[in-house]
């Protein structure tokens, strides 16, 4: 176990670094000459202790004189007899074909990639694998020049050329001193789409995306979201690009999303590769927030580090909160009004779903950890929702604090003190702190405390005296143990509020004391366990608007009635609240539902709330994005993770019984937000035309989820056969397999919809990937065990486990996104989870690992699942081998 407290500076800095690779699949030889000097702010060590895995060691040299006093082990060097200050070079081996961790160097599609952090460059030479060495970085490779045309490495490319027997070089100098968890090297047969542009400062960049031949048409949408990415930090936060060459390259084998390694950006395929015909409109957005999130890392990130680990968010929360902002901005366009102010909101809506659905179910379990842990097994577990979607929320704080000018002057202090320097989120909070003159000190709660904080509100109006008193109180409910262990105090919690007037109206904000009312929304600073806010002159009784655009990452208990949150569902100026009342509504309904479900009663949903969606769906002022979040249900896991005792049948059963409701309720208007929500002419990516293609598929799927749903077949049919782009075809996939699952429907046009998408896009892999995927989630029914279905396509010659794409997109989308299959009643989802991350386990860890994370919830199951779940958790942890795994296991069942 790591520890937080332990941190102890490095004994030895790294000034420089010179690699040599002689790149060949089974036998990679790699030389690496380094400037090593005793750290003058470290204590004296005897010896120098370079970390390295699954290296050969062939020898050591000082100063150019072989050194004999070395000491090797599993996963370390130890060189003794050493100067203060030395030329070191070490030479190894290492077997990148045989590497199915994907963490170092390996080999995918005969290519070669690097993947470095967290701890990966050890597995490529012996080093001071830590973030606080940071050092230059010239790379030379050396490989067969018709194998592998272009080598590519960090920074410029300074020399090329030719070597005897068909061999070739090429040298790379990146002149930013760098952690080693941001180098990289790529090489193979490869092609790029490059273009040049011009920098804010009038420097020339060239920027290019290196694909596969076959997928050169599908990097358009990549490079354009780089080039908004670019000229959005420069207007944002004045940040330029500091390389004259910028590269993102794709490969298909990748355990996550992307990595920002200088200058070198390595990207799963999923995020870069898009045309109309194989990705959807969530790929398109998704490829735009990901490849801003890499490229603004290059300042919050790499041009300012981590000084260790438990740092994690200080470069990961920032730069998510800046792909944030990066996005609702690209959504909102250019004109300022109520168009993009909804466009904003429908990304923020997003964004608080994932980190409510997945970030709070953290907080909840064995898991659950502080922004900033304070210990860890495996480092990779801790790359986490809490650190990046909990972390970006913590830094939006501060700009809810401060302004967004604020919020700029403190980042424009941060890079004017930490430029070039590995630091902590200490360092960042007191220069948030500092450039605007304020204390932050409770505010670093927010980094040490794990759990999800509850805010409790009560009201009080006093009509004679017009004062309308709002009193909050902050604490953690039940929170789980691994939380309960992290908490000291009450934190400083930013409460956004409005009061609505009878009419739906906002109505002007004075607090007692105050002269002049100061607008409609006013961020109370809530920083005791219990504080009073009291309006004056507010002339009738209000409706309050609480936490507004989800000011803070926390629950709010107030007790609404139905009425109260079908009135701000339809008035609320606050579009996120707006949401937020639909979805209180939905939830609170579900939750009772669900719990007659469980008792075996008969189901029945209040006219109101079909009432209610009705005028959603009906409200031509509102977007269509923002109608389709609006009339999306909660997740079933959501709901399950609401209950005292999470009950997955009946979660599924009251969410089934309340779409059809729906469904069968508003069949007309479904049919007509249909028609109204076409998009024709060409595709295009954009907001708009994706706003509406995403409440016409809503529409389908409430349609198909009719008792009858032969209008849903017939339009489904229809749309799968003419579309011209993947969300369409998809969707009309998706509605094919839920209607065959309902009471009337026949699979017949499910499976022939089915097998022609295979045939289609048998050579597109990301779409090969949506076909399991779409599989793996459906409904399902009496005639359709989805887990046979899953068992028979792990058969499929088009799958395999070492791929983390195929492998996320059907055993990961059945264990986590098909709970009412996964947790069916005699255990065969755990079985068959239990037998997945076995197998995993042996070929990547961090795959596995993530997948093991499915479980840590059991204690809060009924006790027959919890059992079932219990007996699973023991079978893996018998037998699971890596740290990584382990680590998940162990606390699950500590
Ligand atoms: N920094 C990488 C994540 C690395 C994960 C290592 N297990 C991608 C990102 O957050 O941008
Ligand atoms: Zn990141």
């Amino acid at each position: 176990m790591i520890r937080r407290a332990d941190y102890a500076p490095p004994a030895f800095l790294i000034d420089s670094v010179a690699l040599e690779f002689d790149l060949a699949p089974e036998r990679t030889a790699v030389r690496n000459t380094m400037r090593v000097r005793r750290n003058p702010d470290a204590a004296a060590a005897p010896a120098l202790a370079l970390m390295g895995e699954q290296l050969e060691f062939v020898r050591a040299s000082i100063d150019g004189r072989v050194h004999a006093d070395v000491r090797v082990n599993e996963n370390e060097l130890t060189i003794d007899n050493i100067p203060d200050s030395f030329e070191l070079t070490i030479e190894s081996l290492c077997n990148p074909a045989a590497n199915t961790t994907l963490s170092g160097l390996y080999v995918s599609s005969g290519n070669f990639f690097t993947q470095c952090e967290a701890e990966g460059f050890r597995r490529i030479t012996y080093f001071l694998d830590r973030p606080d060495v940071m050092a230059t970085y010239t790379v030379t490779l050396r490989a067969d020049k018709s194998a592998y045309p272009v080598l590519l490495s960090n920074g410029n490319l300074v020399e090329q050329g030719d070597l005897p027997d068909g061999r070739h070089f090429a040298k790379w100098e990146d002149p930013f001193k760098k952690p080693s968890y941001l180098f990289a090297l790529v090489a193979g047969k490869l092609v790029v789409l490059e273009e040049r542009i011009t920098a804010g400062s009038g420097k020339e960049k060239l920027l290019q995306v290196w694909v596969e031949p076959q997928d050169l048409d599908k990097t358009r949408h990549a490079m354009d979201s780089l080039i908004h990415s670019i000229r959005w930090d420069e207007r944002r936060f004045g940040l330029e690009l500091d390389l004259d060459r910028f590269m993102i390259v794709a490969v298909s084998d990748f355990n996550m999303g992307a990595m920002e390694n200088k200058g070198l950006n390595i990207f799963n395929t999923k995020y870069v590769l898009a045309n109309p015909e194989t990705a959807t409109d969530t790929d398109f957005s998704n490829i735009e927030a990901v490849v801003g999130h890499e490229y603004f890392h290059n300042w919050t990130g790499n041009r300012v580090t981590c000084r260790d680990w438990f740092q994690l968010s200080l470069k990961e929360g920032l730069t998510v909160f800046r792909d944030q902002e990066f996005s609702a901005d690209m959504a909102a366009g250019d004109t300022p009004g109520a168009a993009s102010d909804a466009a904003r909101a429908t990304k923020r809506i997003e964004d608080v779903r994932v980190l409510r659905q997945m970030q709070f179910a953290e907080d909840a379990g064995p898991m659950a950890h502080p922004v900033r842990p304070e210990s860890y097994v495996e480092i990779n577990n801790f790359y986490t929702m809490t650190v990046y979607e909990k972390g970006s929320e913590v830094v939006r704080m501060y700009q809810t604090l401060f302004g967004r000018d604020g919020f700029r002057r403190g980042m424009d202090l941060y890079f004017q003190r930490h430029d070039g320097q590995a630091v902590t989120c200490d360092d960042f909070r007191h220069a948030m702190a500092d450039a605007n003159g304020r204390d932050l000190a409770q505010f670093e709660r927010w980094y040490s405390q794990a759990g999800t904080p509850r805010v409790g509100v009560r009201t009080s109006y006093d009509a004679a005296a017009k004062r309308y008193t709002m009193t909050l109180t902050q604490g953690y409910g039940e929170a789980s143990e691994a939380a309960r262990a992290t908490q000291q105090g009450p934190l400083l919690i930013p409460v956004s509020v409005g009061l609505i007037g009878a009419k739906g109206a906002d109505l002007p904000l004075r607090l007692d004391g105050e002269k002049e009312p100061q607008g409609t929304t006013r961020v109370l600073e809530l920083t005791g366990r219990e504080q009073s806010f009291t309006f004056v002159d507010v002339a009738e009784e209000p409706l309050p608007s609480l936490l507004r655009n989800f000011s803070a990452p926390v629950i709010v208990e107030y007790d609404y009635t139905n009425p109260q949150l079908a009135f701000l569902l339809a008035n609320d100026s606050d579009p996120f609240n707006r949401w937020e009342a639909g979805q209180r509504l939905a939830t609170r309904e579900l939750l009772a539902l669900a719990g007659r479900a469980a008792k075996g009663e008969a189901l029945s949903l209040d006219d109101e709330v079909v009432a209610a969606f009705a005028r959603v769906l009906d409200d031509e002022t509102l977007s269509p994005a923002f109608r389709e979040l609006a009339l999306m249900l909660p997740s079933e896991s959501y709901l399950a993770e609401q209950m005292s005792v999470s009950d997955p049948a009946a979660v599924h059963a009251a969410r089934v019984f309340v779409s059809g409701r729906l469904a069968a309720g508003l069949r007309q208007k479904w049919l007509a937000a249909y028609e109204a929500n076409r998009t024709p002419g060409g595709y295009r990516p954009t907001p708009e035309d994706a706003g509406k293609r995403g409440l016409k598929n809503l529409a389908l799927a409430y349609l198909s989820q009719f008792d009858d749903p032969a209008d849903a077949v017939r339009l489904a049919r229809a749309q799968y056969d003419s579309a011209d782009n993947m969300t369409d075809r998809s969707a009309a996939l998706s509605a094919l397999l839920m209607a065959g699952a309902s009471a009337k429907g026949d699979a017949t046009a499910a499976d022939a919809a089915l097998e022609d998408f295979y045939r289609r896009f048998e050579n597109e892999p990301l779409v090969i990937d949506k076909w399991f995927a779409l599989q793996a989630t459906q409904r399902g029914g009496p005639n359709r065990n989805v887990i046979d279905i899953v068992r028979r396509l792990m058969q499929h010659p088009a799958f395999t486990l070492k791929n983390p794409n195929r492998a996320r997109s059907l055993i990961f989308s059945f264990c986590s996104g098909n709970p009412a299959q996964f947790h069916a009643a005699d255990g065969s989802g755990y079985a068959f989870w239990a037998q997945q991350v076995i197998a995993l386990d042996a070929l990547n860890p961090q795959v596995a690992a993530r997948l093991a994370r499915g479980l840590e919830l059991w204690r809060r199951f009924t006790p027959d699942l919890r059992e079932k779940m219990h007996e699973a958790l023991t079978d893996v942890a018998s037998k699971v081998k890596s740290r990584d795994v382990r680590e998940i296991v162990e606390k699950a069942l500590a």
